[in-house]
């Protein structure tokens, strides 16, 4: 039985994930170096500080503690500049419409996201409202793969793992849903995507009770 839905946000409900890298990309190339697409990937679900450790650990850098928070803020601030061009447009193709057949079903929904700009973007693209518990970077302490956020989402909901779905772009995201006992739908590619038990490519085509016959056939 299905009771909720948890949404990751980058990458999902909006494109962010293409800010995130290119604000990393401009400190990486500040600092001399460049980092390619798949390098990427393995930096989406990461929390600012664990993405940061990784790229410094890319380009060979060792920097001090104080200087690594002025980069993170640094990298912030350019994403937020991104970010502050966004507009309900940049909702990611069928996610709305998604959202809207959810609520009408009567599921219950979350978002959770490791970002701490979660809530002002919700905000900036307008579908705050769509949610009934919001868990972003302020609420957690460990980022995905760890299961921390997705099972805040569903103790907030008040709903078990095993009734819950997250839509999830990033590997760290799926194997934080599978790890929380949650069935993970990945949006994206199955190539990528490979501990997912069902990938779409978006949100656009995808309806309810084909969801619940997937799930039904994953639990047999
Ligand atoms: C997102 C992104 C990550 C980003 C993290 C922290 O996670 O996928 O690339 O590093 O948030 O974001 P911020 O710097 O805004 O706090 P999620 O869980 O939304 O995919
Ligand atoms: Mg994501």
């Amino acid at each position: 039985m299905i009771n909720a839905f948890l949404f990751d946000l980058d990458g999902v409900l909006v494109d962010t994930a293409v800010f995130h890298y290119q604000a990393w990309r401009r400190m990486a190339n500040s600092l001399g170096f460049d980092f390619t697409h798949e390098f990427n990937e393995t930096l989406k679900g990461i929390s600012r500080m664990d993405s940061l450790d990784r790229i410094l650990a890319l380009g060979g850098v060792t920097l001090s503690d104080e200087k690594k928070l002025e980069l993170a803020a640094q990298k912030n601030e350019w994403y937020l500049e991104l970010v502050s061009q966004m507009t309900p447009d940049d909702i990611l193709p069928g996610a709305l419409g998604f959202l809207e057949q959810t609520k009408r079903a009567g599921i219950r929904v979350a978002l959770g996201s490791v970002s701490k700009n979660a809530p002002l973007i919700l905000e900036r693209v307008g579908i705050t409202h769509l949610f009934d518990a919001l868990i972003d970077g302020s609420k957690i302490t460990n980022s995905k793969p760890d299961p921390e956020v997705f099972l805040k989402g569903a103790a907030e909901l008040n709903v078990a793992p095993a009734e819950c779905i997250v839509f999830e772009d990033a590997v760290a995201g799926v194997e934080a849903a599978k790890r929380g006992g949650m069935f993970a739908v990945g949006i994206g590619t199955p190539d990528v995507l490979t501990e997912a038990d069902l990938v779409v490519p978006n949100l656009e085509h995808l309806t309810i009770p084909e969801l619940r016959a997937a799930v039904d056939r994953a639990q047999g």
